[in-house]
């Protein structure tokens, strides 16, 4: 099969005539697209710019509200009047109406839509639809356990995507297991003998393990070190939140191999990530030691479908950089409060990886990865590292309490800024990761005096603040205002970031409306959106299940797997970064800028760093509907 050349850096034109010298042609990349029967039709009530399939114009949650938080939805309709809604219950009958609220045009789609809320409805039940005007939404329920499944399955997508080890049917099922990609026996001694050439630098490194980053089957230290963080995170909000509780994730309880060793398994699972993490460290006696290198992947794209195991490209590894150093640092430093209680030799080892990759750091600030560095892997290029800075000194200081963590995070221009620590116009990402750092020093014991601790908190409720009217002031309840209305590559990840600090917000204060704002981030990511699409496979009628992915590449190889139950999909993406996007999408309005095609990368594929808010969402929302039932 000819190479895919996948990542291609912004300029489209760039990526066509890439493609385009790679032999691919652009009508055999859209093929798919065009071939795939989903069986899914459409009605299509609004007129589409391009040819989007949206159904019902009622827009709701397909998955479910809670009996007792908010139930709004949307229509899409011409008319400039209310209407009436009615909620009829699984069995046709009607269980209660109103009218709906004129919304004008919603800049995201650029369509004229009406809000409806029928959040006085209590009763738990499933298959509940709203009809409007003769139009009636997919099915959904109204109970308080919507989000469990979600998380337990949002949680496995880390264990499929592992590397070095064999996926388990016992744990996975027949269809999504698959022997062990990139370990020893892999073409070229996969990831356990890899290259280092750069600079007069001349040797080999041993980085097996990890996470697959995405669609693709590299592994990259500033997104690896993110996401490890958010899954150690959903963990210490458990343990640093009151009423909270983490029974859920703790042994014994989620699909990982490890189960029933003592250890929870949210930290057996972020363990697996670390330990890769751990082996990008340059070590002692070579340049630069203590720096991370950047990332490793394949030498030059692979094509469509590549099961791990079948990777014939030589992997390489790429120069060590200040952002993959600190990256390393603050995760490492997090692993080590983190695994204190259960394996003490363990925590000291992240702690001394921590400690030298801060100062290895500080000797090297101005290694910066380029953004150009993207041929057979993505290129994470990033020049800004303030926030790394910021980030590593917070967990470092959280760790240990030493002054010169301190003085490091209170010195820091970002310390106190709430627009660089929680970006309104985005959301925190791994090119902007200082507010992982603000959220921590927010929720975690430390020795911040009592005022220090209350100017940070204070940062994450004017941040949690802003997204809450930015999810009121949208008809959808999205709480994302992007600069000029853009929606970003991964979109959906920084509507779930900043769903992840309304969320500290809400342990922080118990404001209900912060809680509420969550739940609205979810009936958009769940189906309650301009195109009516589920974006997280398995959940809701319409869901994505054609995400970019080598081994779930069931769209283009009936043998492979769809994407498993949990993946969530990047979203919406104005600027159409590779040539089905831009062919099939070109004019769309930015929230409609999506499709569910395999090779539609920019806007359709799968990624740990996208997962990652996912599970910390969906096991905080758990969490929270269980509060009630806990309290005495
Ligand atoms: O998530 C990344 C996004 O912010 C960038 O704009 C984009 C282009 O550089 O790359 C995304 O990351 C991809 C990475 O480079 C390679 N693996 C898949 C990632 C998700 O698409």
């Amino acid at each position: 099969m000819a190479e895919h050349v996948e990542r291609i850096p912004r300029a489209l034109g760039a990526a066509i005539a890439t493609a385009v010298a790679a032999g691919l042609a652009l009508g055999a990349l859209a093929a798919p697209a065009a071939g795939a029967a989903d069986g899914r039709t459409a009605q299509g009530a609004e007129k589409p710019g391009p040819k989007a399939h949206t159904g019902s114009p009622v827009r709701v949650n397909q998955v479910g509200y809670p009996a007792h938080g908010p139930k709004k939805g949307t229509v899409v309709t011409g008319a400039t009047r209310p209407l009436t809604w009615t909620l009829k219950a699984a069995d046709g009958t009607e269980r209660a109406g109103g009218v709906t609220t004129p919304a004008g045009v919603d800049p995201s789609s650029r369509q004229r839509v009406q809000t409806f809320d029928f959040s006085k409805v209590t009763d738990a039940g499933e298959g509940y639809t709203i009809t409007i005007g003769g139009q009636k939404s997919e099915p959904f329920t109204i109970g308080d356990h919507l989000y469990g499944a979600l998380r337990d399955d949002s949680l496995a997508y880390f264990y499929h995507n592992r590397s070095g080890i064999k996926i388990d049917k016992d744990l996975v099922g027949a269809r999504h297991a698959r022997p062990a990609g990139h370990d020893k026996a892999a073409a070229h001694g996969g990831d356990t003998d890899v290259p280092f050439r750069w600079h007069g630098s001349d040797y080999r490194r041993n980085v097996s393990g990890g996470w697959y980053d995405a669609g693709d089957q590299g592994k990259y230290v500033v997104n690896g070190g993110i996401s490890v963080a958010q899954l150690m995170s959903a963990y210490e909000r458990t343990r640093t939140t009151q009423g909270a509780s983490g029974d859920a994730l703790s042994d014994g309880k989620l699909r990982v191999p490890e189960r029933g060793n003592g250890v929870p398994d949210i930290l057996d699972e972020a363990r697996w990530e670390m330990d890769f993490l751990m082996r990008m460290q340059v070590p002692q006696g070579k340049p630069y030691a203590g720096m991370a290198f950047h990332k490793m992947h394949d030498k030059k794209w692979t094509g469509f479908p590549t099961r791990p195991d079948q990777d014939k490209q030589p992997r390489v590894l790429r120069p060590p950089s200040t952002a993959a150093t600190l990256n390393l640092a603050a995760a490492a430093a997090q692993c080590a409060r983190l695994f204190q209680p259960y394996d003490p030799d363990y925590a000291a080892r992240c702690l001394e990886t921590a400690r030298t990759a801060w100062a290895a750091a500080k000797k090297h600030p101005k290694m910066f990865a380029s953004d150009k560095d993207s041929i057979g892997g993505g290129a994470y290029g990033d020049r800004h590292v303030g926030d790394e800075f910021y980030w590593a000194a917070a967990e470092l200081f959280l760790t240990t309490g030493e002054d010169t963590y301190r003085t490091a995070v209170l010195r820091s221009p970002l310390h106190g800024d709430v627009d660089a620590l929680f970006p309104r116009g985005g959301a925190l990402s791994w090119s902007a990761t200082a507010g992982l750092g603000a959220l921590d020093l927010a929720t975690v014991p430390s020795k911040l005096d009592r005022e220090q601790r209350a100017a940070v908190r204070a940062t994450v409720t004017k941040a949690a603040d802003r997204y809450a009217s930015d999810s009121a002031k949208s008809a959808y309840g999205v709480p994302y205002a992007p600069k000029g209305g853009k929606y970003e590559w991964g979109s959906n990840s920084q509507v779930l970031n900043n769903m992840v600090v309304l969320a500290t917000a809400d342990g922080l204060t118990g404001e209900p409306r912060y809680r509420d704002a969550v739940r609205r981030g979810m009936d958009y990511l769940l189906g309650g959106n301009p195109l009516n699409q589920s974006y997280v496979t398995g959940y809701g009628e319409r869901d994505s299940h054609r995400q970019h992915h080598r081994f779930w590449a069931h769209q283009i190889d009936a043998k492979l797997p769809s994407p498993a139950r949990g993946s969530l999909a990047g979203g919406p993406n104005s600027g159409l970064e590779d040539p089905v996007s831009a062919k099939k999408l070109k004019g769309c309005a930015p929230a409609m800028c999506y499709t569910d095609d395999i090779m539609a990368f920019s806007t359709n594929e799968i990624t740990i760093n996208w997962n990652a808010p996912l599970a910390w969402v969906s096991s905080y929302l758990d969490d929270v509907e269980h509060m009630s039932e806990r309290r005495p």
